[in-house]
């Protein structure tokens, strides 16, 4: 069997046979339940991870809110040049890191790669915002008065991340935060813990290599419970968590309940819409790698194609070839397309999707179904498959963590945007088309309700620069770039009077 030189770079990464859950800065301690981490590429034991119990939580929180202090201390740019070294240290552990990804979570190693490039790209973007964390001065009404907006860190911040990018979505939250001059505290997914110790081993190194307090990044495996406390904290300003729809409602509820802030991001039910006009060649790569790249695991994966009815047989003429060309197999062997799902729980909702959508009348072109033999032993691959569907199947309602595409057709653009949009969810959409007014409307206020809209591009793949997140039931938060930044300050407004006498502001007299 081969290795694909992972040992090598699991001892590169400092992650071992047993590993210890919690950590703040360099030291490393944890004495709640043992998690095992399997790959679900071979099935095989990666290694041991001791989870956090209570008490280690409130001592990471101890030493989070003591390195906040200093930290809010240092110069905005002086922080970002802490982010800068962090992300030349990725950098050099790109290839171990992306390798990492992929044989603890699934996706390819293209994949993976790709994953460590947004933690640079994220690390690159905040370094130049630190310089830019920029408020607006106001003219005040009243005379000798000066006005202006400032913003001042939050405290600590609290990530909640899930598997399916076990590394980026922390490094788009960090960034911000700490050049912000925060504090995190970041609970890993348990499925995928190794990840997580190894991207704290390596903003360790950086940590101690410029002698900045240990609690400016803290580490917490643990399980539901430790979850919870975290979200009902009053400590921890600000929640960010990435997962399920289900999951999410009770982090913004309670995270609400006690006045903090959260940035939620929940499921997609993300889809592509092919016009007649649609170039189709571009359009059939751009929806296959959307709907199986990550195995679909993706909140941002394309789950539907809504195709005008007169294109709808060759296009689905094309898909079927286009799937019967997919390699699935061990994601560290770069001549595969498609690695398995996360773990057999996951499989089982597969499998009960298919079986749900064919009772409600779906028809497969393209058969699923759970791969065996040489090779599949982890018992976690599964074959991409297409259903033709109607959008009101309460299974193509909801969100399914696989490669199921669903597809539909339409006669009139405005009833396609309709279908579009009559999910619950809202994060990403696209149209295919290289007719202007078709694209235009789709981007329009009567267009695409999604936190994110593309024309000539699938739905998944967003670039760092942009503001990522959705609308309705994927929470509306949003991460990484534009003015994300704010989410993670407060903002104050200042009035300064510099005269020697005190208007009062809507010219209201107040004489003693
Ligand atoms: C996610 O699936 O949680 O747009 C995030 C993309 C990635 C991010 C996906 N940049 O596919």
């Amino acid at each position: 069997i081969q290795d694909f030189g992972i040992e090598k770079s699991l001892s590169n990464l400092g992650i071992s046979a047993e590993n210890k859950g919690v950590s703040s800065g360099g030291k490393y301690f944890a004495n709640g339940d043992l998690l095992e981490s399997y790959s679900p590429t071979d099935g095989k034991l990666i290694g041991k991870v001791t989870t956090a119990n209570t008490a280690d939580y409130d001592q990471v929180i101890e030493t989070a809110k003591k390195a906040y202090v200093e930290f809010r201390q240092i110069p905005a740019p002086k922080r970002g040049e802490l982010v800068r070294q962090f992300g030349l240290k990725l950098r050099e552990y790109k290839d171990d890191l992306g390798k990492l990804v992929s044989y603890e979570m699934g996706k390819s190693f293209q994949e993976g790669l790709g994953e460590v490039q947004e933690m640079i790209d994220i690390c690159d973007y905040a370094v130049g915002l630190s310089r830019q964390l920029h408020g607006y001065t106001m003219h005040s009404e009243r005379p000798g008065h000066r006005m202006y907006e400032q913003y001042h860190p939050l405290g600590i911040i609290g990530i909640i991340s899930a598997f399916n990018f076990p590394v980026a979505v922390w490094s788009w939250n960090t960034a911000l935060a700490w050049i912000c001059g925060n504090v995190t505290i970041w609970k890993p997914s348990e499925k995928a813990p190794l990840c997580g110790i190894a991207c704290q081993n390596i903003i360790t190194e950086v940590l101690k290599e410029n002698n900045l307090p240990e609690g400016i990044s803290t580490m917490i495996v643990g399980d539901h419970v430790i979850g919870d406390k975290m979200v009902n904290d009053k400590n921890v300003a600000l929640i960010s968590f990435t997962g399920s729809t289900k999951v999410g409602r009770i982090v913004g509820t309670n995270v609400a309940q006690r006045f903090g802030k959260s940035i939620l991001e929940l499921g997609g039910n993300n889809a592509i819409i092919f016009t007649e006009n649609a170039d189709l060649n571009m359009s059939i790569i751009g929806a296959v790698f959307g709907a199986v790249g990550t195995a679909g695991q993706r909140c941002t994966s394309t789950r539907r194609l809504i195709i005008h009815e007169s294109i709808f047989e060759d296009v689905k003429n094309r898909l079927v070839k286009a799937y019967g060309q997919i390699k699935i197999g061990n994601p560290l062997d770069e001549n595969n397309h498609v690695g398995p799902l996360i773990d057999q729980q996951a499989v089982q909702q597969y499998l009960d999707s298919i079986e749900k959508c064919k009772k409600e009348g779906g028809k497969f072109v393209v058969e699923g179904g759970v791969l065996e033999g040489e090779n599949y032993e982890s018992g976690c691959y599964v074959k991409p498959c297409i259903a033709e569907v109607e959008n009101s199947y309460e299974i193509v309602q909801h969100e399914t963590f696989a490669p199921i595409l669903y597809i539909m057709k339409y006669k009139t653009l405005d009833e396609a945007i309709a279908m579009q949009n009559d999910v619950p969810q809202g994060l990403s959409s696209a149209i295919m088309t290289t007719d202007m007014r078709q694209a235009e409307l789709f981007l329009s206020q009567n267009g695409s309700d999604c936190g994110i809209a593309n024309v000539n591009i699938g739905t998944s793949g967003a670039e760092i620069g942009g503001a990522f997140g959705g609308e309705k039931e994927t929470g509306g938060g949003r991460e990484s770039g534009s003015d994300v930044w704010k989410y993670y300050m407060r903002r104050q407004t200042n009035t300064i009077n510099y005269t020697d006498s005190l208007p009062l502001a809507q010219g209201i007299k107040f004489d003693l």
